[in-house]
């Protein structure tokens, strides 16, 4: 069966990039495919048969088509994910906590790239990079230009033959200007932002593969109006690191860092080093996981009641 990877989908069409370089347009019927994915082809080369399990996969909360929250593959088989901000808008820690927590969640590495350094001063620059810093966790943060080149061989490191990087962010940050300059040529449209708010007109439309001149992919994504939360596994965790460090030193094993004795978030936070919204930040976030779940569960129990087979995973459509 030819073997090939899905470099982009339109409505129930795969476009697959067979090993030997040819690429084609199959359906993708009866089968869940996401961009990144692995996948076989049937031998008449109308379709694509299966899916090669998923090395890894970011997941969000689709917007809800009915009442029922779906899930939706932004990318699958990844390295590394970049986390693109610009630094024309003014920095989005909110927006960037839950990034984090879908990259962590994936099993890639997430890497946080702060675009458009050749349109601000460098006070302006570092403020930006200061407030995302006090999120990040750690994680690596760089700043470049993808008009000028300046700061882009910061991310060298990151592309190797074979890996793929997903491109990530709000729409008109600058994510398919940086593939464009990665790549070496314009392989993806871009499009002017807004000038009163700096935001994008969703110039990208659908994700897209793109292979590199020296090996490696980059998969650009459509800018996501809002990040929502699948059910996480440590990612919460991994993006709130700061505030589950303090909590092992807190009286009470399930201390909600409410109006506990001796409870060591309370206390950062009342000694100012930590600041009081990473706490509801935080919270938010494991209430929004944690109905995501309950909601998982409910439908589980109403087809289990219902003796109805669970609807597999690969037979809901992308
Ligand atoms: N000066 C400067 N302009 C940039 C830079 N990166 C992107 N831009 C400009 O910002 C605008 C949006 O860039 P895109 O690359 O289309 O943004 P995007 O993130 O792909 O946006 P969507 O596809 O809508 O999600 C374009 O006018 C780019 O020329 C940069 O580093 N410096
Ligand atoms: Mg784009
Ligand atoms: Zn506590």
């Amino acid at each position: 069966m030819p073997q090939g990877r899905v470099v982009r989908l339109d409505r129930g069409w795969s476009t697959v990039l067979l090993a030997n370089g040819d690429s084609i347009r199959v359906r993708n019927i009866g089968v869940e495919v996401a961009v990144g994915d692995e996948v076989n082809v049937t031998v008449d080369m109308e379709r694509v048969h299966s899916v090669n399990p998923r090395r890894s996969a970011l997941v969000r909360r689709a917007s809800f088509e009915g009442a029922r929250a779906q899930r939706q593959v932004v990318a699958s088989n990844i390295d590394t994910v970049f986390l693109v901000h610009s630094l024309t808008s003014p920095p989005n820690e909110r927006r960037l906590e839950r990034e984090l927590v879908l990259a962590f969640d994936s099993g890639a590495d997430p890497v946080i790239v702060l675009t458009k350094v050749d349109c601000v001063d460098s006070n302006v620059a570092n403020s930006v990079c200061d407030a995302l810093s006090a999120v990040s966790m750690g994680v690596p943060i760089h700043m470049l230009s993808g008009i000028t080149r300046e700061g882009m061989d910061q991310l060298t490191d990151y592309i190797s033959d074979g890996s793929t990087i997903a491109v990530l962010g709000a729409s008109g940050v600058g994510k398919s200007t940086l593939v464009n300059a990665l790549v070496g040529h314009d392989a993806q449209e871009v499009g002017e932002v807004r000038e009163h708010d700096q935001r994008g007109r969703h110039t990208t439309v659908a994700a897209q593969l793109v292979q590199l001149p020296s090996g490696g992919w980059l998969l650009d994504t459509p800018g996501l109006r809002a990040v929502n939360l699948w059910t996480s596994g440590h990612g919460i965790e991994r993006a709130f690191k700061d505030v589950f460090d303090l909590s092992e030193s807190c009286k009470f094993r399930d201390c909600k860092h409410s109006d506990e004795p001796e409870c060591a978030v309370q206390a950062a936070i009342t000694g100012g080093t930590l600041a009081p919204i990473r706490l509801e930040s935080m919270r938010r976030l494991v209430a929004e996981e944690a109905s995501i779940e309950e909601e998982q569960r409910d439908r589980e129990k109403s087809f289990d009641r219902r003796g109805a087979r669970r609807p597999a995973e690969n037979r809901r459509r992308s």
